[in-house]
C-alpha cells in the first residue's frame, strides 16, 4: 500500500485543509497528566488560544494544528484514560494510525498508570515502528531527589515492558506559577527533532546570538512549509520526481523576495555553482534512494530509514537553508565560500533527515 510506504504518508485525522499532511504528534496521558500544558509550553501559546483551537475528531480525541495561521504540525490528544467507563480501543485505532511519534505522558506523583500502560502495549504491538517518548511532569511536585528518582524508574521500567524497548525519556516541571523548565523542554525538543524532524524543527527553540541565525528563524516556517508540500506531494513516484524540484523553486523564489535578493541569473547561477559539485553529487545520491525506496516499498518498510517522503523533505528543508545562507551573506556583500555553504547544507540535511537513528 502506497500509504504504508513511509511513515510520512499517514493521514492525519481530519486530513485535508491545505495541501500539506501535518507531521502528528500523539498525546497518550491520563487526564491531568499535563498533555495540554506540555503544549502550551512547546508552543509557546496560551491556555486560552489552546482550549479554543482544539478540534474533536473522534467522541473523545481531539487536535490542535499550529501555528493556527498555517498549521505545520498537529497535537493529537486522546482524553477520557484512566476515567471509569472510558474504552480506548476506538481511540487508540483512530490514532494509530495517523500519528508519527507518541508522547506518553505521566505525571511523577501519579503512580496509577496502569491504562496507559496497557494503551502503550496496544499501540506498540499494532504498529511496532511507532516512535515513543517518555514524558515526566510534575518534576515540581515531588521534590525529594531519591523518591523522584525512584519515580522516574518505576514508570519508566512500565513503559519499557509495555512498549517492548525502552523509551527515551524526560521529567520536566510544567508548573503554571514557576518559571519555564527551560532545560527539560530542550531536552524534550532534541528528542521531538530526532523522532520527526518535520515537528521537532519547528518547535526547536534556538538561542543563538548570530545575526545570521537570527534571521533565519523568521524564515524558517516558510522553509518548514515548502518541505512539508515536498513530502506530501511525493506521494507517486511520477509525481515526485516533478514536484519536488518545482516546489524548491517556488521556495527560492520566497526565500529571495523575504531576504531581498533579486534571484537574477547571476545571482542563481553563484549560488548553484557555489552549492557547486557538492550539493550536486549529494542531490543525486538522495535523488537515486528516493526512486529506490519508492521501487521497493519492502525498503521502507523495514529499513524505517531514508524513506521517499523524508529525503524529500530534507532535501528541500537544506536546500531553503542553504539559500537563507547565501541571500543572508550576499545582502551583505559577502557570500559565503562553496566549503561554508556545504556545512550548511549537511548540517541541515543531517538534522532534517530521521536517517541517523
Ligand atoms: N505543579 C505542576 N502542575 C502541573 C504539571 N503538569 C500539569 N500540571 C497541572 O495539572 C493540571 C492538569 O494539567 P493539564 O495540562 O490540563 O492536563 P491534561 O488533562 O493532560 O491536559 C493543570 O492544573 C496543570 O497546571 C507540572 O509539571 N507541575
Ligand atoms: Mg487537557
Amino acid at each position: 500500500m502506497l500509504n504504508r510506504i513511509f511513515r510520512g504518508s499517514k493521514r492525519p485525522p481530519t486530513a485535508g485543509k491545505g495541501e500539506i499532511e501535518l507531521p502528528v504528534i500523539w498525546m497518550l496521558g491520563k487526564t491531568g497528566a499535563g498533555k495540554s500544558s506540555l503544549v502550551c509550553a512547546l508552543t509557546g501559546q496560551s491556555d486560552a488560544a489552546i482550549g479554543n483551537g482544539f478540534q474533536p475528531c473522534t467522541r473523545s480525541a481531539r487536535s490542535y494544528d499550529f501555528p493556527p495561521e498555517q498549521p505545520l504540525v498537529r497535537f493529537l490528544d486522546t482524553r477520557g484514560l484512566g476515567e471509569a467507563g472510558y474504552e480506548p480501543a476506538e481511540d487508540l485505532e483512530a490514532c494509530r494510525d495517523r500519528s508519527h511519534v507518541l508522547l506518553v505522558v505521566c505525571r511523577l506523583d501519579d503512580p496509577v498508570q496502569g491504562m496507559v500502560a496497557d494503551a502503550l502495549s496496544d499501540i506498540a504491538r499494532a504498529d511496532g515502528r511507532m516512535r515513543a517518548i517518555l514524558v515526566l511532569t510534575g518534576k515540581d511536585l515531588v521534590t525529594d531527589p531519591e523518591a523522584r528518582e525512584r519515580a522516574e524508574r518505576t514508570i519508566a521500567a512500565r513503559m519499557t515492558r509495555a512498549a517492548g524497548h525502552e523509551l527515551p525519556a524526560v521529567s520536566l516541571s510544567l508548573a503554571p506559577s514557576e518559571d519555564t523548565d527551560v532545560e527539560g523542554l530542550d531536552a524534550l525538543r532534541q528528542h521531538l527533532l530526532e523522532a520527526l524532524p518535520a515537528a521537532g524543527l519547528l518547535l526547536e527553540k534556538s538561542r543563538s546570538s548570530d545575526a545570521e541565525q537570527v534571521e533565519f528563524e523568521k524564515h524558517k516556517r516558510c522553509v518548514l512549509s515548502y518541505a512539508g508540500v515536498a513530502l506530501t506531494s511525493d506521494l507517486a513516484p511520477v509525481v515526485g520526481m516533478v514536484a519536488v524540484p518545482a516546489t524548491q523553486l517556488k521556495m527560492l523564489h520566497e526565500l529571495g523576495l523575504r531576504y531581498g535578493v533579486k534571484w537574477d541569473r547571476k545571482i542563481g547561477a553563484a549560488f548553484l555553482s557555489t552549492m557547486g559539485l557538492s550539493v550536486g553529487a549529494r542531490y543525486a545520491t538522495n535523488f537515486g534512494l528516493r526512486e529506490l525506496a519508492k521501487l521497493i516499498p519492502v525498503y521502507g518498510q523495514t529499513a524505517g530509514a531514508a524513506t521517499a517522503g523524508a529525503i524529500s523533505f530534507a532535501t528541500t528543508y537544506a536546500i531553503g537553508r542553504a539559500a537563507a545562507y547565501y541571500l543572508y551573506r550576499s545582502s551583505q556583500g559577502s557570500p559565503p565560500s562553496e566549503e561554508e555553504l556545504r556545512r550548511v547544507y549537511q548540517r541541515a540535511f543531517r538534522r532534517s533527515s530521521d536517517e541517523a537513528d
